[in-house]
């Protein structure tokens, strides 16, 4: 029994995607969440500064004395992760191994395909977690930089946002892709039409909802899981501003009530 909070950390909104997750399939743990949306996006910045960046986001979380920290945001745990893992004393967990092994899992031909930011598809990140897992897989980057101003333009299903999705997946065209790993906080939103585009012939990976399943996994076998039945209080954290961050969070969520505060790192 462990009453403690998890901490998840991103660049802005995009991690309440995990966040969506982790509410549904462990609804008794309690979640600290910081948003960097004063400094998002991330995924165009040197690694250095976002490195220092997740570090900030991750000691303010330390103050809340949480049990497990997730980093949601793909570019922060491409860049970030091992060394934040290896300084701190708690379970770390970031969205690229849970993904990556959900690929693996599913995938019949091994061609795996990974989208994501520019600095996540330059880290290889995915591509050597992919073939420390099976080391006979055939793995293609691509970074897709119009998907999040897509996305955060709330133009999910225009024929305008249905064109550039297919402009900026037509490098895949000659390549047999079976499974394509989301490797972006954003682009769950935008799943029905990239699998419009692919059509049936390649499954799609969605590596929020994987890292939840992770989380749920490694809070059981450590013992950690909150046994109690009681609702748990989330407490939700931005850099920029407290309304819009309330506004996308309540409508993502579902729900009117959060607790939302700013912070200054
Ligand atoms: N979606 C995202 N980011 C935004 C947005 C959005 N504005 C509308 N929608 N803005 O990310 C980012 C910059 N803001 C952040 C808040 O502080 C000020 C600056 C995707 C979110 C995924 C959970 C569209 C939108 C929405 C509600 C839910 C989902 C969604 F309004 F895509
Ligand atoms: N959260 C980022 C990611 O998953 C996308 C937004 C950004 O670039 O900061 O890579």
């Amino acid at each position: 029994m462990n009453t403690k909070p998890i901490g998840i950390l991103d660049s802005g909104v995009g991690g309440l995607t995990v966040v969506k997750e982790m509410m549904r399939q462990l609804p008794h743990e309690p979640i600290v969440y910081i948003g960097d949306t004063a400094r998002c996006p991330y995924g165009s910045r040197p690694s250095e500064e976002i490195k220092q960046f997740t570090w900030e986001l991750t000691r303010y979380l330390q103050k809340f004395d949480i049990k497990m920290l997730i980093i949601a945001c793909n570019t922060a745990t491409a860049v970030a992760l091992p060394e934040i893992r290896a300084e701190l004393s708690i379970p770390v967990l970031g969205v690229v191994h849970p993904g990556a092994r959900a690929a693996i899992k599913i995938s019949r031909g091994y061609h795996i395909g990974v989208i994501g930011t520019e600095m996540t598809i330059h880290s290889k990140a995915y591509e050597k977690a992919l073939k420390s897992i099976r080391k006979k897989t055939k793995v293609t980057g691509l970074a897709c930089p119009k998907f999040v101003p897509i996305v955060e333009n709330g133009e999910i299903e225009s024929q305008e946002t249905k064109q550039i999705v297919a402009e900026t997946l037509a490098p895949f065209n000659n390549e047999k892709l079976d499974t394509l790993i989301l490797g972006c906080t954003h682009y769950p939103l935008l799943q029905p039409v990239i699998e419009e585009y692919f059509g049936n012939n390649v499954k799609i990976i969605s590596s929020g909802e994987e890292t939840a399943r992770e989380a749920s996994v490694i809070l059981d076998h450590t013992n950690m899981l909150n046994k109690s039945n009681e609702q748990p209080e989330h407490i939700f954290l931005t850099t920029g501003s407290v309304d819009r961050f309330k506004q996308i969070a309540e409508n993502w969520l579902g729900t009117n009530d959060l607790q939302v505060e700013n912070v200054q790192l």
